[in-house]
C-alpha cells in the first residue's frame, strides 16, 4: 500500500475525540453521549482485551456516587460488595481498622475494573456511542489550532486521521496524548519510590475478611479480595526480576511467611492466573491541558497502587471534563475547560500525598549493615500511631476511601 492510499483509508470527524476505552475514556464517553455531544472513542486493543484486563477493584464511595448520578452504577450495585476493614500484620502483632466507622464513615465497593469497563462500554454502545477498537492513536497534531487532528493506525496497518474540536487523552501513561505534548509545554513531576511489587491474581477465595497489609523483614505482602473465587496478592519483589522468576509454590510459601500464616491462619492457595511486576512510581503532569488536548486518568497522573486511587481519580476527572465540555460545546461557556487542570490537580496532589504515605507505611529500608534501618524504625512508629491513636485512624480512614 502506498502512503497516499494509506492516509486516505480512514478520515473522520467528531467534536470530541477520546483516546482510550478505560474507565476515564468510557465515563467521559457516556456522559458526553447522554448530553448529545458528538464524540468517538479510539481504542488500540480489541473489545475482548478491554473487557478482560484485570486491574483495579477498590472503588471509593465518591466514585460510586458519580456513577450513580449518571445511571452507570447498576452492575456494581448488583454485584459489587461493600468493604470497610483492613488488617495490618507486623513484627509487633496485628491490628484491624474498621474504617467504615472512622473518619467520614465511608466504605469501598469491591468491583473488578474489567467488569466496570464492560458495564460502561455496553451502556455507551447501547445508547449509540461510537468506539473504534483496534485503532491506535499515533499522534495528536495541531493541539493549538481550532481543529486538532489525531493520526491513527488500524489493526490492518492502515493509517488515517480523526479531526475534532477537542481531544481527551484517556490513553494511560504510555499513550499518544502524553507523547504528543511538545517539549516544555507541560511539566512532569516524577517520583520513583524505589520499591517493586509482584502483583498476583489467584483463583482462590479470599483468605481473610479484610484487606491484609503485612510488613515483614523479608518485604511487604498484601491481600485484597476481588470476588468469592478470586484474590489479588502483592509481594515486594526484587527490582528488575522477571515476573515468572518464582514458582507458584515459592510464591505461596513466601506469602504465607510474610503474612504470618503460622500465627494467624493459612492462606487459601489456588492457581495463579495473572502476574505482573509493578515498580512503585508516581508522576503528575502539570498543567493537564495543552490547547485543545486534555489529559485524564493515568495519562494525567500515575499513582503507585499502594492506595488504590488511580481508577477513582480517572472517574472523577472524567466527570469534571465532561461537564466542562458540555458547557463549552453546548452553551459556549469555556470557564470549566479553563479551570479543568487546576480542579483536577487539587485532587491528584492529595491522592499522591496519601499514596506516598502508604508506601512509607508499608516499606522500610535496611541500614547499611542489613539490620533494620532508620526508615524501618519510622515505619514501625507510623504503624504504632495508626494502631493506637484515634485521630490517626480518622485521618487514615478519610484519605484511604476518599478522593
Ligand atoms: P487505562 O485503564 O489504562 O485505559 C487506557 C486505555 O487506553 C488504551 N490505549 C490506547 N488507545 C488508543 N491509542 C493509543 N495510543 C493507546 N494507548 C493506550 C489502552 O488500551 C486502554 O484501554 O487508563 P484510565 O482510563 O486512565 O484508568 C486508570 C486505571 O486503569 C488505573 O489508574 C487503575 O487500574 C489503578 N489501580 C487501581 N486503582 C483504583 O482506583 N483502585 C484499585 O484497587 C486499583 N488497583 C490499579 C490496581 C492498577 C494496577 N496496575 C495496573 C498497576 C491494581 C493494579 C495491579
Amino acid at each position: 500500500m502506498t502512503d497516499s492510499q494509506s492516509t486516505t483509508a480512514l478520515r473522520d470527524k467528531a467534536d470530541v475525540v477520546i483516546l482510550g476505552a478505560g474507565p476515564a475514556g468510557l465515563v467521559l464517553g457516556n456522559l458526553l453521549q447522554a448530553s448529545g455531544v458528538d464524540c468517538v472513542v479510539l481504542e488500540r486493543a480489541t473489545r475482548a482485551q478491554v473487557q478482560t484486563r484485570s486491574r483495579a477493584g477498590f472503588l471509593a464511595a465518591n466514585t460510586v456516587r458519580i456513577l450513580d448520578r449518571h445511571g452507570l452504577a447498576e452492575g456494581l450495585r448488583r454485584r459489587g460488595r461493600e468493604h470497610a476493614t483492613c488488617e495490618f500484620r507486623t513484627e509487633d502483632g496485628r491490628f484491624r481498622l474498621d474504617y467504615g466507622g472512622l473518619g467520614r464513615g465511608e466504605r469501598h465497593t469491591v468491583y473488578p475494573q474489567h467488569e466496570l469497563v464492560t458495564d460502561l462500554l455496553t451502556r455507551y454502545l447501547d445508547t449509540g456511542g461510537r468506539v473504534r477498537f483496534g485503532t491506535e492513536a499515533l499522534t495528536v497534531l495541531d493541539t493549538d489550532g481550532a481543529r486538532p487532528t489525531v493520526t491513527v493506525r488500524d489493526a490492518d496497518g492502515r493509517t488515517g486521521s480523526w479531526q475534532g474540536r477537542y481531544v481527551a487523552g484517556c490513553d494511560g501513561r504510555h499513550g499518544a496524548a502524553r507523547r504528543s505534548l511538545p517539549p516544555g509545554a507541560v511539566r512532569r513531576h516524577h517520583l520513583d519510590h524505589g520499591v517493586s511489587w509482584l502483583g498476583l491474581l489467584a483463583e482462590a477465595p479470599p483468605s481473610l475478611d479484610a484487606v491484609g497489609y503485612a510488613v515483614h523483614h523479608r518485604g511487604f505482602a498484601g491481600h485484597m479480595a476481588r470476588t468469592p473465587e478470586a484474590t489479588r496478592y502483592y509481594l515486594q519483589y526484587e527490582r528488575g526480576a522477571p515476573p515468572d522468576a518464582w514458582s507458584e509454590d515459592r510464591i505461596w510459601d513466601e506469602l504465607s511467611l510474610r503474612m504470618r500464616a503460622a500465627d494467624y491462619g493459612p492462606l487459601h492457595r489456588g492457581r495463579i492466573v495473572h502476574r505482573a511486576v509493578v515498580d512503585l512510581e508516581s508522576d503528575v503532569l502539570e498543567p493537564l491541558r495543552h490547547g485543545a488536548l486534555f489529559l485524564v486518568g493515568d495519562a494525567a497522573s500515575l499513582l503507585s497502587p499502594s492506595a488504590a486511587k488511580g481508577a477513582n481519580l480517572a472517574v472523577l476527572e472524567a466527570e469534571i471534563l465532561a461537564r466542562a465540555l458540555i458547557a463549552d460545546l453546548g452553551h459556549g461557556d469555556p470557564e470549566g475547560l479553563a479551570r479543568y487542570s487546576a480542579r483536577c490537580l487539587e485532587h491528584i496532589w492529595r491522592a499522591q500525598e496519601f499514596s506516598g504515605w502508604m508506601v512509607r507505611l508499608l516499606h522500610g529500608a535496611p541500614g547499611p549493615d542489613g539490620e533494620p534501618g532508620f526508615h524501618d524504625s519510622l515505619r514501625r512508629s507510623r504503624l504504632a500511631s495508626l494502631s493506637s491513636s484515634r485521630s490517626s485512624q480518622d485521618w487514615f480512614a478519610e484519605h484511604y476511601v476518599g478522593v
